[in-house]
């Protein structure tokens, strides 16, 4: 029996860089998440009959409850089938190849990604479209209108179903099947790389799952499938608060990962994955490799791995994301993209067949294989060109740079501002930017100054308002933004980059190669007198 529920809209339920992220005590509301996912259902009401829809999270508090929720109102809502992964895990990269192996409609993935977990921490819920990526803009858009009229919410009338039984059972006609989350990523997995070659290696590794959903997968992949040695991963096993710490893979969070590494004796290769396995640091004995950097390094030397030796069509890289992977773009002869901030972007190029590799300065990277950034992924490819090569971390930086230059590169992030002093500092700067060209700070000139607006290569769609850069000449840059993934106050984003051609001086510390873009940058902005605020919280 179907239960229609009465209910007013919420007016904050506006989807932001991924998904709807809240409080657990927001989404802790009577109807809160039922308002949202009865939004999503009430988009697709046109197609929703009969179809299938993937369901799954990154095992975070709240993750059973909702998962409970979303299958009584699915099959409210007349879908045919719901393919959940068993204990309702599923990570982002595993459920967007669910998403496209099942030929289902989409998918909700519930996680609030890097953010803390836990009673008084982060909840989310994101829909991801049939190409298993993040919906659009013009499907988040209508979302977004659909939660501020909503007056009914529908669900069937059963109790909880049993998640951590593999199999399928009927909710009002409609089957939940619940399946392995770790068996059809990992084969995906051994479609695109030489796991022979990685295990005849003799590599040795840490990863670090933090706590949170990759653990399940890092163990059958890297210990089972690839023979690493019994400990290899780190806090594999998710826990609904991710230890207390946040699933955060940088060198502030995953900082017990970056000593290992720096220390005497440590493996020869490190790395960690976030939240719901979509991010990916990684770390060689005594090198650090920025994600910037990981992307163009990945990208020169994919064809080492055999799900890309035909080559790459494109590279794309988000705005913020340092040049590097455009040189490499160059030198391959492909095209370069310049995305706004989230993998939503890069789903039109993938499916158009105009880039095969995408990324993220924050630590995402990934392929045409699924629509979402993928963390393991990153890894096994690390792990293939370490094992083609016979190099090492370190060496495959120092040959890269010598061939292509160094992008110096930074993020700066000024946590919990205050959101009217961090909307007055971006207003400010975006008023002034017209008056920005020609202007000299320190031994820096201005070239460019703009507010950084796409236009979908695919589509034709716009999006504006997606960040300010500010361009030296040499190219050199700064770029602000705030987050749009943040629960609380203002977070805001400042991205330093400097090029150094090859030849120069490649090996130098990054703070001191970005000091003068750092100073340079709170001239520009403001953001001591605006925030406050004299150091940045987190620097990655
Ligand atoms: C951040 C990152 C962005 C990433 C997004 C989702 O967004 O900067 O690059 O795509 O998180 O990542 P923002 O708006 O806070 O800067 V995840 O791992 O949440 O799915
Ligand atoms: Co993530």
């Amino acid at each position: 029996m179907i239960r229609a529920v009465q209910t007013t809209p919420f007016t904050d339920q506006k989807p932001g860089t991924s998904g709807l992220r809240k409080k657990v005590r927001v989404f802790q509301q009577p109807s809160y998440a039922e308002n949202f996912i009865q939004s999503v259902f009430d988009v697709i009401e046109r197609e929703r009959a009969g179809a299938t829809l993937v369901i799954g999270g990154d095992g975070r508090f709240l993750n059973r409850e909702v998962i409970q929720i979303a299958i009584r109102m699915a099959a409210a809502a007349g879908f045919g089938r719901v393919v959940v992964g068993q204990g309702g895990i599923l990570s982002t990269p595993a459920a967007s190849h669910l998403i496209r192996k099942r030929g289902a409609l989409g998918g909700l993935i519930l996680s609030a990604s890097h953010n803390p977990g836990g009673p008084d921490e982060d909840f989310g819920i994101k829909y991801n479209v049939s190409n298993g990526g993040p919906a659009p803009e013009s499907v988040t858009d209508a979302i977004y209108a659909r939660t501020k009229a909503i007056d009914t919410w529908y669900a069937e009338d059963t109790a909880d179903i049993d998640l951590d039984t593999p199999g399928a059972v009927s909710v009002g006609g409609m089957t939940v099947e619940v399946v392995d989350p770790v068996a059809d990523y990992a084969d995906l997995m051994e479609t695109l790389f030489h796991f022979d070659a990685i295990r005849a290696a003799g590599l040795t590794m840490a990863f670090d799952a933090m706590s949170a959903v990759t653990g399940p997968y890092a163990t059958e992949i890297l210990e089972r499938r690839l023979g690493f040695a019994p400990g290899t991963v780190r806090n594999g096993t998710p826990l609904p608060d991710f230890g207390g710490h946040h699933p955060d893979p940088n060198l502030v969070h995953a900082r017990d990962l970056y000593e290992t590494m720096m220390a005497e004796g440590a493996p020869d290769f490190g790395a960690a994955s976030d939240g719901d396995g979509d991010r990916n640091l990684i770390i060689g004995r005594g090198r650090f490799v920025t994600p910037s950097d990981s992307l163009a390094m990945l990208a020169a030397n994919a064809h080492l791995a055999p799900g890309y030796a035909g080559g790459l069509k494109g590279i794309a890289r988000s705005m913020p994301t340092s040049a590097a992977a455009d040189r490499v773009a160059a030198e391959l002869g492909i095209p370069a993209y310049e995305t706004p901030t989230g993998w939503k972007f890069f789903g039109n190029l993938l499916d158009a067949g105009l880039a095969t590799i995408c990324g993220e300065e924050s630590a995402g990277t990934g392929s045409d294989h699924v629509r979402e950034k993928d963390g393991l992924w990153a890894v096994l490819l690390w792990l293939n060109i370490l094992a083609v090569t016979g190099k090492r971390v370190d060496q495959i930086a120092r040959d890269h740079w010598a061939r292509f230059g160094r992008n110096y590169y930074a993020r700066h992030d000024y946590e919990g501002v205050d959101s009217t002093a961090a909307d007055a500092l971006m207003q400010e700067l975006r008023g002034k930017l017209a008056t920005l060209r020609g202007k000299r700070i320190g031994t820096l000139t201005i070239a460019q100054a703009d507010d950084f607006a796409y236009t979908d290569p695919a589509d034709g769609s716009t999006s504006a308002n997606q960040g300010v850069r500010i361009i030296f000449e040499g190219g050199s840059r700064v770029v602000f933004r705030l987050s749009g993934t943040g629960t609380s106050g203002a977070t805001l984003r400042v991205y330093l980059e400097r090029y150094e051609p090859a030849g120069g001086d490649l090996d130098a510390d990054t703070g001191v190669m970005l000091a003068d873009i750092i100073a340079a940058a709170d001239d520009i902005a403001g953001i001591q007198r605006h925030t406050g605020r004299g150091e940045p919280d987190v620097v990655t």
